[in-house]
This record gives C-alpha cells, structure tokens and sequence, in this order.
C-alpha cells in the first residue's frame, strides 16, 4: 500500500489565502506541516525555490509536488482532483525513494 504524503504549506500569519487553505485541508480531514516564512528569511528562501520562484504564501506541497497557492489548492477541489493529487504525489515519493 502506498504510504500517505505528507502535505507541508507555507504560510504567514496574517495571510487570508493561507487561512483559507489551511480551512479547506483541515475540513477534508488532511494534516499538514505549516512552515511559518514571518520573518524567517531562510524559509521564505527555500519555499520559493520549491515553489519555481513563487513568492506569495501560502505555497503547497503534496510530498515533494508542487500544488501552489490557495486557489491552486481550491481549483483542485471543485474539480474533484485533491485526492487523486494526493494518491499520485505519493506515488511519485514512492518511486524516487525506490
Ligand atoms: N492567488 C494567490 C494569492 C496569494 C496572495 O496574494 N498572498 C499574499 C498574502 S495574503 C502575498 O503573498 N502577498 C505578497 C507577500 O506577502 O510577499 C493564492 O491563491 O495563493
């Protein structure tokens, strides 16, 4: 069976967008890892590497796959598409730990 993915989301504190992403993962039940960028200027470096040079928070991953920001996330909701992200973000952490 495939091992769940772990989701990570940057965010900062006053950020509607992140609110509103974290909302969404928390009412479909998914835990996540929140990586706070307020002021951590290593850690917003290294989300807009993952993130192809993204600048604006929230940023979402699914294992190593990029989502992108809030709306990203909700785009795949409304198309019925989060949890076959998640199933195939996972199979690619399992193929790359093969
Ligand atoms: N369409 C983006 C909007 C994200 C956005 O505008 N975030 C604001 C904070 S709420 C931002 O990052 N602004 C620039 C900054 O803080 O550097 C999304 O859905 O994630």
């Amino acid at each position: 069976m495939t091992a769940p993915v772990e989701i990570t989301i940057y965010t900062t504190r006053t950020c509607p967008y992140c609110r509103r992403a974290k909302d969404l993962l928390q009412k479909k039940n998914l835990a996540y890892r929140e990586i706070s960028v307020d002021g951590d200027f290593e850690a917003r470096a290294q989300m807009t590497a993952r993130a192809n040079g993204r600048t604006t928070v929230p940023q979402i991953f699914f294992g190593e796959t990029h989502i992108g920001g809030c709306d990203d996330l909700y785009d795949l909701h409304y198309d019925g598409k989060l949890e076959s992200a998640l199933a195939e973000a996972a199979r690619q952490a399992e193929l790359e730990n093969e």
